[in-house]
């Protein structure tokens, strides 16, 4: 055995505890390259990691022309120096032997390599000869949550104004396309009201389907040390495994998968039935309060304890706990998001908050998470399913002001229907009216449910796919063309983490061999396509990074996520900044809605809203008439059941989710040594009664089936609810030891071989947290390894 490295075995490091109200005290770590220390270092430049959403500054380490070592940075306010292993140990994978140095090319039906002419010559001469004979409508942008600002921007304007598509979406529809919507759905408009700082003041913090201690570690050593300080939080944990977070938790409610509107709907009951409202807050900041406590009126704790599965006591206990803080601060993800009615469910949390007053003061903190570095620039940039700046589709004077910053005419800008979802893009894909398809920084083929499909589409003859990336990944072996493309420590842009801190990462060595940005790629495709705006002059009139910013700001002036206060300059001066950043609040913008709320009102808001259970859309008319003075709304549901429900052959709910060590499909955590040796392949968990029930025990291989497909993992029995299994999402096939991979019959290593080709209905995001599965014994030679080390921490 070897010794594992200490941020492995511990990886939220040494507490500094503190109280409520003072500022959370420094701790700078750092990771070198063995045998170097800090004099070995030529110089240390400015960045923030991006592999989560949280927002860790750092600089990098270099020494003759390579990374070295990264050190957080003490002055920056999201992390005060702290890193987590995946930020202290995940720089090594830009030096990863088989990163992607030049272009491919498809040739006879195999990839070969080319220079960057031909690269671009091929995808230029298929982008015209579409627009030609099929239309702009017949191309599509699949994009990311892990580029820069700058990048995005760059993208939307392209794609929008230049080819003049609908087909623009990120993969933030898998990632936080339900905290947008739900932040639309009640306040009008996207925009995180929270700040981090809100847990140095909390005295109650509520994580609904959030396992912030694995995924957003450095936020779970600010709650561990006000935890291990003076007058700590009570802390209340929803999600059906008992994480490290549940496992601290005071009140800990474990429902079953799909469950979180019952269980919502009966905190909101008990704490009106108790008489715990703001009444002047609801008066003066919201609509619809009548509604919404009509609808929870018969949602008693015993009535949602019958289908959640959890003691009423427990749910009693739970809204005694938020009912009665002064500064509550609540955080959602993927086990609300992922799960079924995962808008609804996100908004009643926002109607907690709303009814309790808890907004817009130092602990009321309201944080609709994200989970990729920069998904929150996906969406402002309008890459994903939203105009540039919060704008709205909708609105004619939105698109009227866009049009007159891009100088193009309003009808240049796609606006007859909401922009395409990412599901609906493949569907169009897969049925042939979708016929070019440039994915850049995601891996759909590992990372969309039901596999097989997503296989099948990206195989198509008639699809012409473009992939850039750094690695040759399960998607790129389908591409018709593969973009090398430069990353994180190779290029310079700004990014904007989950409570709207705004980081320069800045280019601290070259990329390899001809890699280049994703910006000079964007740059490059729409010189070589001549866009230009109605003068006739070139639609992008930027060239490089700084450039790109400031286009942006130009288009957010104004607007709710408003950068025109922010510079390169300024950022380089400090650290994170954030937004709004202008003329009046040249320091950025701790909370929102601290005087109200302020983006609602008809002519602002970025959407009128929808149907909770439908995803109909609310009309102009009805939504001034229902919200008058632009205040929040308050958006009752009803609780459904989830769509696919276990059965005689599929007995068990499935959910998949993520470990400390990985990074979604691996591509960069699966080639660093640390990092892979603590987790190198799939598990299933279970826990032990369960496991017993079906005569299997810890360390059994099994097969998990479900009606899409199976996977054949290694079993550990864990401490979480019966009658239900997770497996981790991180496992494709790229480096698949015995070569194991999915056969017609056979079962595979990816998580998604298993998961439903389904959405909510108002956010469009996919279901990874709701099916129905099976586990069987499975004594097939090969698969996963039975290394002690896939054990990791649990
Ligand atoms: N280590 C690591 N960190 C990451 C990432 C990573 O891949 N690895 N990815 C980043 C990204 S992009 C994201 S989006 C975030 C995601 O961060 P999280 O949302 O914290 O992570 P998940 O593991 O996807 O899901 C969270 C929890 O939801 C629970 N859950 C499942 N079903 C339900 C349900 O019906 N109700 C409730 N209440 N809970 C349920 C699961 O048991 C799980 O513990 O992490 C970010 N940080
Ligand atoms: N079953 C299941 N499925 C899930 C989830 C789940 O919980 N369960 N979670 C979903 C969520 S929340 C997310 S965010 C997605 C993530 O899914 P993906 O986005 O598919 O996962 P990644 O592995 O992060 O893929 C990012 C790709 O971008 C490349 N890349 C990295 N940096 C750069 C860069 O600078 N430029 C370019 N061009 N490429 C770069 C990486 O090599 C990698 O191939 O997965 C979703 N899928
Ligand atoms: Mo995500």
């Amino acid at each position: 055995m070897t010794t594992r490295p200490e941020r492995i075995d511990n990886p939220w490091g040494p507490r500094t505890p503190y109280a409520p109200g003072t500022p959370w005290p420094d701790r700078t770590d750092s990771h070198l390259a063995p045998g170097l220390s800090e004099q070995d270092v030529d110089r240390w430049v400015q960045s923030a990691s991006l592999l989560h959403s949280n927002g860790d500054a750092m600089d990098i380490a270099v020494r003759e022309g390579r990374i070295v070592g990264v050190r957080g940075r003490t002055t920056d306010r999201v992390n005060r120096g702290r890193l987590g292993p995946k930020d202290l140990y995940g720089w090594q994978a830009n030096h990863a032997p088989d990163r992607l140095t030049r272009p491919l090319v498809r040739d006879g039906g195999r990839l070969v390599e080319c220079d960057w002419e031909t690269a671009m010559g091929r995808i230029v001469t298929r982008s015209k000869e579409l627009l030609e004979h099929q239309g702009p409508g017949s191309i599509g942008f699949y994009t990311t949550g892990q580029l820069f600002l700058e990048e995005y921007y760059t993208l939307t304007v392209l794609a929008r104004a230049g080819i003049g598509t609908n087909h623009l979406d990120g993969n933030t529809r898998l990632c936080t396309a339900t905290a947008a919507e739900a932040l639309k759905e009640t306040f009008g408009c996207d925009g995180q009201p929270g700040s981090y700082e809100d847990i140095d003041h909390a005295d109650v913090l509520a994580l609904f389907g959030h396992n912030m201690a694995e995924t957003q570690t450095v936020l779970w050593m600010r709650v561990l040390d006000r935890l291990a300080g003076a007058t700590p939080p009570r802390l209340v944990c929803v999600d059906p495994r008992r994480t490290p977070v549940a496992q601290r938790a005071e009140v800990h409610l474990g429902p079953r998968s799909g469950t979180n509107v019952a269980l919502l709907n009966a905190l909101l009951h008990e704490v009106i039935r108790t008489g715990r409202i703001d009444r002047d807050y609801i008066d003066a900041h919201t609509v619809g309060f009548e509604e919404l406590a009509a609808r929870v009126k018969p949602c008693t704790p015993q009535w949602a304890a019958g289908i959640c599965d959890v003691p009423a006591a427990a749910i009693e206990h739970a809204a005694e706990i938020i009912g009665g803080a002064q500064r509550l601060t609540s955080t959602v993800l993927q086990g609300v998001y992922q799960s079924h009615q995962a808008t609804a469910a996100a908004v009643q949390v926002n109607n907690l908050h709303l009814i309790r007053g808890m907004l817009g003061r130092p602990g009321r903190g309201l944080l609709q998470m994200n989970g990729q570095p920069s998904a929150e620039n996906t969406r402002e940039c309008g890459a994903n399913g939203d105009l540039p700046g919060f704008r709205n589709w909708e609105n004619d004077k939105h698109v009227a002001d866009l049009a007159r910053i891009w100088n193009v005419t309003p009808d240049r800008i796609p606006h007859y229907a909401p922009p395409t979802h990412a599901m609906q893009m493949f569907r169009y894909a897969e049925q042939g009216s979708l016929r070019m398809l440039w994915i850049s920084g995601t891996n759909p083929a590992v990372s969309l449910p039901e596999l097989s499909r997503i296989r099948s589409i990206l195989s198509q003859e008639r699809l012409f796919v473009v992939v850039q990336d750094l690695f040759l990944t399960e998607t790129a072996q389908l591409a018709d063309v593969v973009l090398p493309a430069a990353t994180w420590g190779e290029k310079t842009g700004t990014l904007t983490n989950a409570d709207r801190t705004v980081h320069l990462s800045e280019k601290a060595v070259e990329p390899p061999g001809e890699a280049r940005t994703d910006l000079d790629i964007f740059l490059d495709y729409a010189a070589r396509m001549d866009f230009r705006d109605k003068d006739g002059e070139p639609l992008i009139t930027w060239r490089d990074p700084e450039s790109a910013f400031a286009a942006w700001q130009r288009c957010s002036a104004g607007r709710p996520c408003d950068y025109t206060g922010l510079s390169y300059a300024k950022l380089r001066e400090g650290s994170g900044i954030q937004w709004p950043c202008t003329e009046q609040a040249p320091h950025g913008t701790a909370r929102l809605y601290t005087d109200g709320i302020t983006f609602a009102a008809a002519d602002i808001c970025e959407t009128y809203g929808k149907d909770l259970v439908t995803g109909a859309s609310v009309d102009p008319v009805e939504y001034r008439s229902l919200n008058p003075d632009g205040k929040a709304v308050l958006k009752a549901a009803e609780y459904l059941p989830p769509h696919e429900g276990t059965s005689a052959d599929f007995p068990l709910q499935l959910i998949t989710g993520r470990t400390v060590y990985h990074f979604h499909t691996r591509t960069k955590t699966g080639r660093v040594r640390e990092l892979n040796a603590a987790a190198p392949d799939v598990w299933a968990e279970m826990s032990p009664a369960q496991a017993a029930d079906l005569g299997l025990s810890d360390g059994d291989m099994v097969r998990v089936s479900t009606a899409r497909g199976a996977v054949r993992a290694r079993l550990r029995t864990t401490g979480m609810r019966e009658g239900m299994v997770f497996m981790p999402f991180h496992y494709g096939y790229w480096d698949t030891p015995g070569g194991y991979r999915p056969a017609e019959d056979g079962a595979g290593r990816a998580a998604n071989e298993t998961t439903i080709s389904d959405w909510d209905p108002v956010s469009k995001q996919p279901m990874f947290k709701t099916a129905a599965a099976r586990v069987t014994r499975d004594d097939t030679p090969g698969g996963p390894q039975s290394d002690e080390a896939t054990r990791g921490r649990s």
